[in-house]
């Protein structure tokens, strides 16, 4: 077994750090950085948390994290993914702030970045891949077989939501986290955050290949 993520040996880098928005010039957010990744990977462990802001796909500074649907989604309401991969499997964790208080939002990893349509996101991520796309199928589209985040946001506006997989993503095959209008897997597209998902560097996954540790 590898033991658990030594400093020396992890490697850490901030990947992407959207420019700092000066006070003042974005209209009331507060200077923070509009939207940064932060990965950390060693042997069969993977760790990345990304945050960003929400602006609409016609924002003058693009943002990695876009709104469809204002009255649902606020511009410069924030959200921040976090995966974490490890031999117990993969726990991806999404939050909040700045939401409808009180709106029960549905919300799934998708396979493609997002774009300036809400569809550009594709379909939701699944592990086992329906062979008829779009998925309607409940053997699989379901909770187990795919990534799904739904929260309420609670009376300030803020949420979160987690889940646990024992199957890591396949490579380049989970692109974004989509918010939707009501949970369940159902419901229009209301903001879609592009999220940079991986994989431990000790594995190598062909696609529908079910990874078996390597037995030490
Ligand atoms: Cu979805």
């Amino acid at each position: 077994m590898v033991a658990g993520m030594v400093a020396g040996a992890v490697a850490a880098a901030v990947l992407a750090a959207g420019g700092g928005v000066p006070d003042g010039a974005d209209g009331g957010t507060d200077g923070e950085l509009s939207s940064s990744v932060a990965v950390a990977a060693v042997a069969d462990q993977y760790w990345m948390r990304a945050e960003a802001r929400f602006a609409p796909p016609t924002a003058f500074i693009p943002s990695p994290a876009v709104t469809y649907e204002q009255g649902l989604v606020p511009a410069a309401s924030w959200i921040s993914v976090e995966q974490r991969v490890d031999e117990r499997g993969t726990t991806v964790t999404a939050r909040v702030r700045g939401m409808t208080p009180g709106h029960a939002y549905g919300v799934h990893v998708h396979q493609n970045p997002c774009g300036a349509s809400p569809e550009a996101a594709g379909g939701h991520y699944q592990h086992v891949q329906d062979p008829v796309q779009p998925s309607k199928d409940p053997a699989y589209a379901n909770p187990d077989n795919e990534v799904w985040l739904d929260f309420t946001a609670g009376a300030d506006g803020s949420g979160s939501a987690s889940a646990h997989h024992l199957w890591g993503f396949r490579p380049g095959g989970a692109g974004s986290v989509v918010l939707h209008r009501e949970p369940g897997g159902a419901g229009d597209r209301v903001a879609c955050f592009t999220v940079p998902f991986g994989s431990p560097p000790g594995e190598s996954v062909e696609a529908g290949e079910t990874v078996e540790q390597p037995a030490v």
